[in-house]
Formats: structure tokens, C-alpha cells, sequence
């Protein structure tokens, strides 16, 4: 029976003040006369929840019977951003709501900046999933995200004296109206325990699990709306609770904290965003936090999104399960339990199956991000599955051995379990074998993946391997982030590139236009002005008027260079005290940072204090302080992101070579009209050859070229002797000029650069600078850079996120739009 949408849509602002009233009335439970700006942000985001859910239920409902492929996205993060703004756009009803609620007295602008982001990821690789959440659902490809609700996100940055100080982030702290919890559907998902052979009815013997200790999944489903197609896709967060809430004989004896102890332990699994791994409690915990969600979700679909007589060796029609990065790899040898073992399918037909059910993205270069997983920890949480990740191995390598006879060495290199330096599994090697496809994340990368991290792999299955250069999503980081742009592009060449981003290939003749690049510059000076206003209130920043702005947001780590960008800032900085060049030559510059150091993870940290020194010290150097200006606003997430780009004129992705495996702010920046400057690395060499070598500073090694000087040995001790300004720029740094005198303070950091440098900043220096120069050389003549801004703007509208799903859609997942 087809049941309608069960609330349209409010076609007037009446028909809105109801809803939101009522809402505010019967849900929140408070009068307008009495509401607090989070009672009023909470009524309001239920509303218009309430509109999407009716495109929701139905639109899950055909889905279902349709009897579609579906993406199931497994991804250890989604770094959302706030969602009201976006939930707005999707459903077309802002300015009935904001004339709604200015009948109401109320200012939309302030509930909106009332929302607390959920940051349930990292950085990119958290926030590409997002994008392609939205992709999908704007596509109207049928998807399921799946990962973790975690209690506490990604820590709130603060700054001490300074220095990075975590705080947790309780993003719930006031509720959150997004999610809808189903406690009903709860999942169970076992740990521990032992394994056993027996005889099944027929005769067969089989093995099982005999676990030891389990928890529930409760999942929390999130709407992902389309941009004006009325399709509302899924977000099904795992939360772990406890089987037995608590001990009532315990509890009754007087010992509470016995009492609940159980609680406490599953309850933890879904607790806290994993910054890092470095300790083995955090690893074995973040081990826990990945076999859970994938348990919930794989019983999921198949229990709950499937007809109940489904015969699972169809399941490769109806979903691929895409694996972002290797945190979801243990749906693997899930899979093959849940096949062989509870639905009691024949060992090569489950693997037949499973092998068209997952495909592979891989987001790092890094071998130390790699994931490896020790037996000895998977005996103990997942005996089971360390049996089947045998089995697979086993096969595989039997595979090998018949392809390559007598080349033990390989068999050795392939295999799925290492023994050095401890016995364990490489999760990436279980992913590329049991994965349909495995692909890297820009052309650079996925190069680099084949020829240097997975060669044997490459070689033995070519056709297996592909490239999707990422993408981002227009709504998010164009639409709704820069509407004086919007604004601007609309009037120009219409709506259309909103869901059709190579359209602002239509803007390329305008580049040609003064008025349309005085228009250009006025929006920049906008996004200038709305940011000074932000980080005045946000953090007590005060930026100069009339400076270019630099721009680096990203993760801290070494490979990504922010002391090179340092180095750059100290060069210039000492250039004009010492009386080197002429201030009145200067470029007046402000440097923009935003970036978190995992907790554990030292030189990251380090910088930053070094960072903060330095702005510090500018900012009250008379001599100075009118040309340059450092600026670190603390806990850079999606929704300063949002405010940031958008300003930015200079965008700064300055990794090694060969590090960075695509970024996706680079593309954040070009598409918002700011030039790069940057190495050969990641998505970089892509964005440089749409703009053209004219419209991007390059500067650096090739990956090449720092692999030839890696192998002959850097030393960047004597670069630093034989650069001049380089080593007067270090010298400052560790002069105790920006530490009141204490030379030790930036020393970690100052001996790194010199004796260590694993990223060869000091070798990069030199042309940096160089390239700088000519940032300061391009930006005098403010036609020539908005025209080169612009371009950057046209012919960067590759870079959507709905072409690299199209590219998923058409080569990973043979799945399509409903
Ligand atoms: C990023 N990875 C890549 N990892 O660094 C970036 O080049 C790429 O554009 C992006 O993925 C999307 O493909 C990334 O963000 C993490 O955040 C790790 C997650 C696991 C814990 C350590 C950080």
C-alpha cells in the first residue's frame, strides 16, 4: 500500500509559524514567551526535520520495493558540519522561515549559529564521506552511510600559554533534533570468547563462535537530503549500550560502581572519536569501535533492509559495500562468518559473494597509517575472524603460488598476515584482496598506491585498480558557504552549476571582464569583512583591512609543512627587522592557520606552540605588525571552514610530494577564487593543469626528485648552513626572540628542522620563498589576480563530489539513480 508523505511541504509562512510554534509548544514543551535560543534552534530544526522525514520514509519505502543496489557507505567518520543551514537549502524553505521567524521576533542567523557541528571525524577523509553523502542523495542514488555515533567528537581545540589543550567535545550536551534513535532495532554484536568444530544436522562439519561478552548497537538514523530532488538518503550511526543495563543484586548490595561497570565498559566503545592510536588500550579499544559498527551495520542490511527469504548469493545485486579507508576492513571476514557460519553457504561461493560486496578507497601514502592489526589482539576480541582472515589467506596464497611458481618471495610480500615485526594483518592487503576494485583518491596517488604500496597487487590483478580523484560538494562549500558569490555566479550564468559544477566553465569569458572582476573583488572584500566580524567575536582576533590573505587549514603533521609555512612567515618577518628589504616593498600580508595536533603526537604539537609564539610576537612588534599578522583562531572545524574560504586569496598546500594523497581543501579554495600556491602532490597536479601553469604558483621537489634525494641522503643540517636567509630565519626562531628570551622552548622543534626534517622542509625552502616572491608580484596588479582568480574559478568545476560519485557509480559500484 503506498502511503503519501505524511507532511508536505509549508507553501506559506503562516503554514510555517504553525509548525514551529506547535513544535516549540508540544515538543520542546516551552511558550515563545519563555524560549531560549536553544529551545528555539531545537524547535526550528524539528520542524523542518519533520518536512524532510516525510520525503524520507517514502522515499525508503520505494527504495525497498523497488529492490534497487544500494551504496553502503562504511566509514569510521563523517565530519558533517552543522545541518540546519544545509536542511534549509535542500528543502527550498529559507525565506519562508526567515520571514517565518521574524514575524516570531526571532533572527534566523541566530539559531543557526546555535548549532553545535557534530565533528565525528578527523579531516578529510571525514569530511569526503560527508560530501559524498550529500553527492548521492543529490543524485538520487540510494545509500546507506554507516558509522559512529560517538559521544564525544573530535576534541575542542584551546590554546594555553600557547600551547594545544584538548577539551572533550559534548556535541550532545544539548540534544541534537537531527537524530532519530531506534532503540527498538538494537543489534547485538559479540566479542571475546573462543571458537569450536562441530557436526551440523547434515553431517558437515563446521565451526563457530563460542563468544564471550557482547554489547547492543543502537542505531541513530540521520537524514542526508538532496539539493531540491525531494531525496533523503540515510546516516545510520551505531551507538553501544550495554546488554544489561546494570546489576540490580549488585546495585542492591551497595556496590554502584560494580554495579554499573558493565555499562560503562560497552559504553565506552561508542565514546570517543579516535584522534590517534598510539597506545595499545586506544588501539584495542579502536579495533572494538570498528568491529562494531560494521557487525551492526552488515546484520543491518541484510536483516533489516532485505526481504527476510533474500537469497544471499544475489546479495552482489543489491549492495557494495564501500570501504573508507581500511577502519571498516573487519566487514570482510564479518561477511564470511555471516555467510558460512550462521547462513551455512559453501565456503567458495561465500567468498565468491563477498568478493563483489566490498570495494577499497585508500586515503594515505604514510606506511605508519597503514593499519596492521596484531593476532594476538584479534585472538582475543574476534577469534573467529582471525580464523576465517587465515582461510582467505590461504586461498589467496595458493592463488599466488600457482601464478608465480617457485617465487616464494612474493607469496611472502603478498600475504595477508605479516610476521615481522609481530605477527599481524595487514588490513590494507585484506581489503585489496577481497575488494572488487581498490582505488586511490587523486591520479598522483593512485600511481603511487600501485607502483609503491601495493605493487605485487597491482601487477597480479591491473584491472582491479582505478583512480576516483575526489571531490566536494557545491552545496556546502559554494552555496551555502559564499552567497555573495552565489550571488554573483546567479545573476551571471544562472542556478544550473549548483548541481552541474562544470557549468561554471561558463564563467572563463568574464575573466576577461573588469566590471565582472570588480564585482569579484567586492565579494572577496565581503567574505573579508564577514570574517574579521567572526573572528573578533569567535576568538578576540582583529584582522588589518587590506591585506592578502594566506590561508593553510588542515590537519597538523609534518608531511603537510606548516613549519615550512613558518619558515616562510619567520623569513620575512627577519628580512625586515634587519633591514634587508625595504617595508614599503612588502606585500601586507595576514597568515591564517587552523589546525589540531592528535593529542599524542609531539613535533604536531610543537609547531603549534610555535605558531602561536610567533603570531604573539608579531602582533605587538610596532615595526611589523601593519605588514604582517598571524592569526590561529583555535579549534578549526567545518563550520570556520565555512567562513574562511571564502576569504581566502592565497591557498596554501604545500606538502612533500607524494604525501599528500589528494586533499579536498585545495579544491575548496580554487573553486572559492582564491590562488594556489603549492607542490606537485595530491590533487594539486590535477587543479594545475585545469587552471594552467599561469594561474598556479609552483614551487618544490617533484615526488620523483624527493625520492632521488632521499636515496642519496638529505641532510638538512647542510642545507641550513648554505641558505642564508634560511638560516637566519631558523636562528630567529631559536633565538628566544619569540619566547621572552627562553631558547629552549622552540628547541624540539628548531633541532627537528635541523638534524631530522623527515619532510623536507628545509630542502623545499628555497624555491618556496621564490614562489612567494612571486605571489607578492602577481597580487600588486589586483586585475591580473582577480582574472587568475576567476579562472581558477571556471575550471575547477571538475573537482564536485557528484562527478567523482558518478565516477564510483559507473566504475566501483555499478549502481544507479533511482
Ligand atoms: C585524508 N586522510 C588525506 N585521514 O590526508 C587527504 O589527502 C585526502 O584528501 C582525504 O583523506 C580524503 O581522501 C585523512 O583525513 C585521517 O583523518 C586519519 C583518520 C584515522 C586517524 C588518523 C587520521
Amino acid at each position: 500500500m503506498a502511503v503519501g508523505p505524511v507532511v508536505s511541504p509549508p507553501h506559506s509562512v503562516d503554514g510555517f509559524v504553525k509548525e514551529f510554534l506547535r513544535e516549540l509548544n508540544f515538543g520542546t514543551g516551552v511558550l515563545l514567551s519563555r524560549a531560549t535560543v536553544n529551545d528555539q534552534y531545537v524547535a526550528l530544526a524539528r520542524t523542518v526535520a519533520h518536512y524532510l522525514a516525510a520525503r524520507w520514509l517514502e522515499g525508503g519505502r520505494t527504495r525497498r520495493e523497488a529492490g534497487v543496489k544500494v551504496v553502503g557507505y562504511l566509514s569510521a567518520e563523517y565530519l558533517l558540519g552543522r545541518q540546519l543551514g544545509n536542511a534549509l537549502l535542500a528543502t527550498g524553505l529559507r525565506d519562508i522561515v526567515e520571514e517565518g521567524l521574524e514575524s516570531c521576533g526571532i533572527n534566523l542567523s541566530t539559531l543557526r549559529a546555535q548549532e553545535v557541528e557534530p565533528g565525528l571525524g578527523n579531516g578529510g577523509l571525514g569530511r569526503l564521506a560527508a560530501c559524498f553523502i550529500d553527492s548521492l542523495a543529490t543524485l538520487n542514488v540510494p545509500c546507506i552511510g554507516y558509522g559512529i555515533r560517538y559521544e564525544y567528537g573530535i576534541f575542542r581545540q584551546t590554546f594555553v600559554d600557547g600551547r594545544q589543550v584538548e577539551q572533550p567535545d559534548a556535541w550532545l550536551s544539548l540534544g541534537s533534533p537531527w537524530e532519530f534513535p531506534h532503540p527498538e532495532a538494537a543489534v547485538q554484536v559479540d566479542f571475546g570468547g573462543t571458537t569450536e568444530e562441530y557436526v551440523d544436522e547434515d553431517g558437515t562439519p563446521r565451526r563457530r563462535w563460542l563468544p564471550s561478552w557482547n554489547v547492543l548497537g543502537v542505531p541513530y538514523n540521520y537524514m542526508v537530503p538532496g539539493y531540491h530532488n525531494g531525496r533523503v538518503n540515510t546516516l545510520r550511526l551505531w551507538s553501544a549500550q550495554a546488554t544489561k543495563a546494570f546489576d540490580l543484586q549488585i546495585f542492591n548490595s551497595g556496590d554502584y560502581a560494580e554495579a554499573v561497570r558493565a555499562q560503562t565498559f560497552a559504553e565506552n566503545i561508542s565514546k570517543v572519536l579516535y584522534p590517534e592510536d598510539s597506545t595499545p588500550q586506544g588501539r584495542e579499544l579502536r579495533l572494538q569501535q570498528q568491529y562494531f559498527f560494521v557487525a551492526c551495520s552488515l546484520r543491518d542490511f541484510i536483516e533489516r533492509e532485505l526481504p527476510a527469504d533474500f537469497d544471499l548469493h544475489d546479495l552482489p545485486e543489491r549492495i557494495i559495500f564501500q570501504l573508507n579507508d581500511t577502519h571498516p576492513v573487519i566487514a570482510v571476514p564479518e561477511l564470511m562468518r555471516l555467510l558460512v557460519d550462521e547462513r551455512k553457504m559453501d565456503w567458495d561461493e561465500a567468498w565468491a559473494v563477498t568478493q563483489k560486496c566490498f570495494a577499497y578507497t585508500c586515503h594515505t601514502l604514510l606506511p605508519e597509517a597503514l593499519e596492521v592489526w596484531p593476532t594476538e589482539m584479534l585472538a582475543k576480541l574476534l577469534p573467529r575472524h582471525l580464523e576465517i582472515i587465515y582461510q582467505i589467506n590461504d586461498g589467496f596464497l595458493r592463488e599466488v603460488r600457482e601464478a608465480f611458481p617457485g617465487d616464494e618471495m612474493r607469496a611472502r610480500r603478498m600475504s595477508i598476515v605479516t610476521d615481522y615485526p609481530e605477527r599481524a594483518v595487514r588490513m590494507a592487503y585484506l581489503a585489496t584482496v577481497a575488494g572488487a576494485k581498490v582505488n586511490g583518491v587523486a591520479e598522483l596517488h593512485s600511481q603511487l598506491l600501485r607502483d609503491k604500496v601495493l605493487p605485487d597487487f597491482s601487477e597480479y590483478w591491473p584491472e582491479k585498480f582505478t583512480n576516483v580523484t575526489n571531490g566536494v560538494t557545491p552545496r556546502r562549500f559554494i552555496r551555502l558557504a559564499n552567497w555573495n558569490f552565489t550571488r554573483l555566479i546567479n545573476e551571471t550564468i544562472g542556478t544550473g552549476w549548483v548541481t552541474d559544477l562544470d557549468r561554471l566553465a561558463e564563467l572563463e569569458p568574464y575573466a576577461e571582464d573588469p566590471e565582472f572582476r570588480a564585482r569579484f573583488r567586492q565579494v572577496k572584500a565581503a567574505n573579508k569583512e564577514r570574517l574579521a566580524k567572526l573572528l573578533v567575536a569567535r576568538d578576540g582576533i582583529v584582522l588589518p583591512e587590506g591585506h592578502l590573505l594566506d590561508v593553510m587549514v588542515k590537519r597538523l603533521h609534518e608531511y603537510k609543512r606548516q613549519s615550512m609555512k613558518l619558515l616562510h612567515i619567520l623569513s620575512t618577518y627577519e628580512q625586515i627587522i634587519s633591514g634587508a628589504i625595504d617595508p614599503a616593498t612588502v606585500t601586507p600580508r595576514t597568515f591564517v592557520f587552523g589546525a589540531k595536533a592528535a593529542p599524542g603526537y609531539k613535533m604536531a604539537k610543537e609547531t603549534i606552540f610555535a605558531i602561536n609564539a610567533v603570531a604573539a610576537t608579531l602582533a605587538a612588534d610596532e615595526r611589523t605588525n601593519h605588514l604582517l599578522t598571524v592569526a590561529f583562531p583555535a579549534n578549526y572545524n567545518v563550520t570556520l571552514a565555512e567562513k574562511l574560504i571564502p576569504a581566502a586569496d592565497l591557498s596554501e598546500q604545500i606538502s612533500l610530494a607524494g604525501k599528500e594523497a589528494s586533499g579536498t581543501g585545495n579544491m575548496k579554495f580554487a573553486l572559492n577564487g582564491a590562488l594556489t600556491i603549492g607542490t606537485d602532490d595530491g590533487a594539486n597536479v590535477e587543479i594545475r593543469e585545469l587552471v594552467g601553469d599561469d594561474n598556479f604558483i609552483l614551487f618544490g621537489m617533484s615526488e620523483p626528485e624527493v625520492a632521488d634525494l632521499q636515496a642519496r641522503g638529505y641532510n638538512p643540517a647542510a642545507v641550513y648552513e648554505s641558505n642564508p636567509l634560511l638560516k637566519r630565519a631558523i636562528d630567529l626562531l631559536a633565538s628566544g626572540h619569540f619566547t621572552e628570551g627562553n631558547r629552549d622552548a622552540m628547541n624540539p622543534l628548531v633541532m627537528d628542522l635541523l638534524y631530522n626534517d623527515r619532510f623536507l622542509a628545509l630542502a623545499d625552502f628555497q624555491s618556496y620563498i621564490e614562489a612567494q616572491a612571486k605571489v607578492d608580484e602577481l597580487y600588486a596588479d589586483p586585475d591580473a589576480w582577480s582574472r587568475k582568480a576567476i579562472l581558477n574559478v571556471a575550471r575547477t568545476g571538475f573537482f564536485s563530489s557528484d562527478r567523482s560519485m558518478r565516477e564510483y557509480l559507473d566504475r566501483i559500484w555499478h549502481a544507479k539513480a533511482l
